[in-house]
């Protein structure tokens, strides 16, 4: 696959977010965010929830080291960079409270990227809340949103000279099903009580965000990302089809629907019904918005398993099929699932543009010699993109695909093992290496990084 086979004008990017790269967590006045405090607790024998017990603490030190992330993302040949804005580095307590320092950062990087002929695309939320407003109930709590659409109109007025394409949310269902509902990610919390209204309260946030966004910035073109898959049920019976219907309405109508104006998906899932004690009559007109685009974010399909408990009805989970190739993370490498999310979101004939706002693949790379062999990444890139191309013959709008991850990084509650990057990081010096798919990039795009090292 080539990638001149895309439409012209399409967008070529890596992504990132703050707390996965930047390191300093207290520098220049930052406020403390859920995943400060989150990779910090321990339990009585000492564990903490994180596999590798690491922190974010330094990550990738990007907080300093940003002038040469953004030097490889030009070397690669890619045209925009993708990060996010850390919530606690601009407003320290969440609330109305200006970091001047922190929003002077982003200034400076948005400028870095523009003077090296970079596009900088910036989402306003990658899952690190304020732990002050974490306190004060977090999601879960309605006054967050309002919190959230104030932050949004600060970063709008502050940066919006200079950025155009902004991202209001990094995928809603992660965050809030993971750190919500499973516990497994900050801020821990666990159970339908805390998950349906964090669901119901980002929902709002996402219109609002955007809304204060608008009002704000210079002229903005702002969408939202949502981690998308299509479920497999398990066997061919009517089960296994409910199954798939319920895990769809979680994964990937919950988040889409409501700021679409077709309200909550809950006849394929009736557990969501209780979200409507969290909505309050103007709710409904506040949901909806018209966003410039969508971001799909896309990784593997998910397994619906049928569960006999009136209301859910499905667990989804990550599939094992040893017929087909894993990721270190044991994901199935499924090309064609990103084709049926693209059919799928261009069915509802509401959006006018999609985005592949993030896709990639985690392996076990090593570097010998200065050189990272990562020949599967390179396949799995272009089985993906191929399925994009395919999209675009079908008349499928989508005019941009981001690389999960520019870098190597902290990847949340798997700690540091997996490795995403198209740069590897040698963590204990921070030593950067293009790796082949950053090569096979560069020599794509015109970029003008080559390898060095033997082949
Ligand atoms: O690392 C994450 C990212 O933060 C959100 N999307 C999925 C990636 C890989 O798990």
């Amino acid at each position: 696959m080539n990638l001149d086979e895309l439409d012209e004008g399409f967008t070529w990017g890596v992504a990132t977010a703050a707390y996965q790269i930047e390191g300093s967590p207290s520098a220049d006045g930052k406020g403390p965010s859920i995943w400060d405090t989150f990779t910090h607790k321990r339990n009585r024998l000492g564990r903490g929830p994180i596999k590798d017990g690491s922190t974010g603490d330094i990550a990738t030190d990007s907080y300093r080291r940003y002038p040469d992330d953004i030097a490889l993302t030009a070397a690669m040949g890619f045209d925009a960079y993708r990060f996010s804005l850390s919530w606690p580095r601009i407003c320290p307590d969440g609330d109305g409270r200006i970091n001047q320092a922190g929003l002077d950062h982003y200034r400076r990087m948005a400028d870095a990227c523009l003077v090296a002929g970079i596009e900088p695309w910036v989402t306003l939320y990658h899952w690190d809340l304020p732990q002050t407003l974490e306190d004060a109930g977090g999601w879960p709590n309605r006054d967050t949103v309002f919190r959230f659409a104030d932050y949004a109109g600060i970063v709008g007025a502050a940066l919006g000279d200079r950025v155009t394409n902004w991202m209001v949310f990094n995928e809603a269902l992660s965050f809030t099903l993971l750190g919500h509902m499973v516990g497994a990610h900050a801020p821990g919390r666990r159970g339908f009580h805390n998950f349906l209204p964090a669901a119901h309260h980002v929902n709002l946030a996402t219109a609002m965000g955007a809304r204060a966004l608008r009002a704000t910035a210079t002229s903005p073109v702002v969408g939202t990302t949502a981690y998308l898959s299509p479920p497999i049920g398990s066997g061919p019976g009517p089960l296994a089809r409910q199954a798939e219907r319920a895990a769809d309405a979680v994964l990937n109508r919950l988040f889409l629907e409501p700021n679409l104006g077709l309200g909550y998906p809950w006849r394929e899932a009736p557990v969501l019904r209780a979200i409507e004690r969290h909505i309050v009559a103007e709710d409904e007109r506040d949901l909806v918005i018209d966003l410039d685009f969508l971001g799909v974010q896309y990784y593997t399909r998910l397994r619906a398993q049928w569960l006999p408990i009136p209301g859910l009805w499905t667990y989804p989970r990550f599939g094992r099929d040893r017929s087909l190739e894993l990721t270190s993370l044991g994901w199935e490498v499924r090309p064609e699932g990103l084709g049926m999310v693209l059919d799928k979101v261009h069915s509802y004939g509401r959006y006018d543009r999609f985005v592949v706002t993030e896709g990639g693949a985690s392996f076990d790379d090593v570097l010998v010699d200065g050189r990272v062999h990562d020949a599967r990444r390179v396949t799995y890139y272009q089985s993906h993109l191929a399925e994009v191309a395919k999209a675009q013959q079908r008349g499928i709008p989508v005019d941009g695909y981001f690389a999960w991850s520019l870098l190597d990084n902290f990847e949340w509650a798997e700690g540091f093992r997996p490795r995403f990057g198209l740069v590897h990081v040698d963590y204990p010096t921070q030593q950067r290496t293009i790796k082949d798919s950053g090569y096979w990039f560069a020599q794509q795009l015109g970029g003008t990084a080559t390898p060095t090292g033997p082949d």
